[in-house]
C-alpha cells in the first residue's frame, strides 16, 4: 500500500493506492470518547485497512499498541486480534473491508 500527500497552497489531498485487496465495504467511525474501547475481536475471513482520517488514537494489534494519527494506516489480517482506544475528540477512523458485513465472521 502506498500513501502520498499532495500539497497545494493551504490545501492537501491524501492518496492511498496499491490497496492490499479490493474493498467490498467502507465504513468510518467518529464521536468516540478517550476511554471508549472498540473492536476486541479478530475475524475469520475479513481483511481490513484502518485509516486515521482525522485526530489520533491507539490501535492494539496482537497486544502491541500503535499510536496512529492523520493519514497513518494499519492493515489487519483476519487473525489480527485488535482493539481501538484512546481516541482524540476529533478522531475519524475510516475502514476498508475486504468482505461484506457478517456478524458470524467475528471471533470475540
Ligand atoms: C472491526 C473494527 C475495526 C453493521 O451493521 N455493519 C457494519 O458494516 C459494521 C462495521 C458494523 N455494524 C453494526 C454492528 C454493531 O451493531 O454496527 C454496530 C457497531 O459495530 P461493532 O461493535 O462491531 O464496532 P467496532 O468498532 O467494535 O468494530 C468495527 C467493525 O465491526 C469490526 O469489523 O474490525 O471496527
Amino acid at each position: 500500500m502506498k500513501f502520498t500527500k499532495i500539497k497545494d497552497k493551504d490545501t492537501s489531498l491524501s492518496v492511498f493506492e496499491k490497496l492490499p485487496f479490493q474493498p467490498k465495504r467502507i465504513y468510518y467511525m467518529q464521536g468516540m470518547d478517550y476511554f471508549d474501547v472498540r473492536g476486541k475481536h479478530q475475524h475469520k475471513k475479513n481483511r481490513q485497512v484502518l485509516i486515521c482520517v482525522k485526530g489520533d488514537c491507539v490501535i492494539t494489534v496482537k497486544s502491541i499498541d500503535k499510536h496512529i494519527e492523520q493519514n497513518d494506516y494499519i492493515i489487519l489480517e483476519p487473525s489480527d486480534w485488535h482493539i481501538m482506544k484512546n481516541f482524540s475528540d476529533d478522531c475519524i477512523l475510516l475502514v476498508l473491508a475486504s468482505e461484506e458485513y457478517d456478524k458470524n465472521d467475528y471471533i470475540r
